[in-house]
């Protein structure tokens, strides 16, 4: 039975979606690079490195490792000053009454977010302390679609992959959760979310009691 839900954040608890893909643009735009639609989507959940090579397959020349960590660093501070200035209104709505409510229903939380930013951002967002267990991303080696985050969250609450339940807004993340055993809610495109069991238009439609009485569809 259903024991834990652990929850992406970028895209699905915050706002920030956009705020990443705005500052991957202004950095192609600095550095000469195509950027597009197709692009922002295969970013989505990937970490910062494997973000930055897919913005580099198309760059006008190749980077060396001392330059493609400037070009990281200057994608983070874009990033950073823009959710520096971030409070609770970039939560999406229904974003902290979905986690409550897998709380009140007796289950654990987890987070497993790639980004490194994700402490600084649940602070800013005032909702921290509603999860049971965070994933420390730095300590992950492995990018999303592979499984190692969602498996880092399920032994960090102790308990089974089989027993969660994985929320993720981009195709990589529903990739992870269905590697690692898990069940998968996407928040988002149906398109790009075919894989996941559920698929719900946004984190507000979310609702605990049809996964724990309801099977898989
Ligand atoms: P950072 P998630 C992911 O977060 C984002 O979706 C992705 O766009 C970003 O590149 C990645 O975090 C790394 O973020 O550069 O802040 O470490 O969706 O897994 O919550
Ligand atoms: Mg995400």
């Amino acid at each position: 039975s259903l024991q834990a839900v652990i929850f992406d954040l970028d895209g699905v608890i915050a706002d920030t979606a956009v705020v990443h893909r705005a500052a991957w643009e202004q950095l192609a735009h600095d550095i000469g690079a195509p950027f597009d639609e197709h692009i922002a989507e295969r970013m989505k959940g990937v970490d910062r490195r494997g973000s930055l090579e897919i913005l580099l397959e198309r760059a006008p020349h190749a980077y060396s490792e001392r330059e493609k960590r400037v070009l990281e660093d200057r994608k983070n501070s874009y990033y950073v000053a823009q959710i520096e200035c971030f409070g609770p209104d970039q939560l999406l709505r229904g974003a902290r009454s979905a986690v409550e409510s897998v709380r009140d229903a007796g289950l654990r939380t987890g987070l497993a977010s790639a980004s490194r930013n994700a402490p600084l951002l649940l602070d800013r967002l005032g909702i921290a302390e509603l999860f049971d267990y965070v994933v420390d991303a730095s300590r992950i080696t492995h990018s999303k679609p592979h499984p190692e985050i969602f498996l880092a969250a399920a032994t960090g609450l102790g308990v089974a992959p089989e027993t969660c339940l994985g929320v993720e807004d981009a195709a990589a993340g529903v990739d992870s959760i269905l590697a690692a055993g898990m069940r998968a809610v996407g928040v988002g495109d149906a398109t790009v979310l075919a894989r996941a069991e559920d698929i719900l238009v946004g984190i507000e439609a979310f609702d605990i009691q049809r996964y724990i009485s309801g099977q898989p569809n």
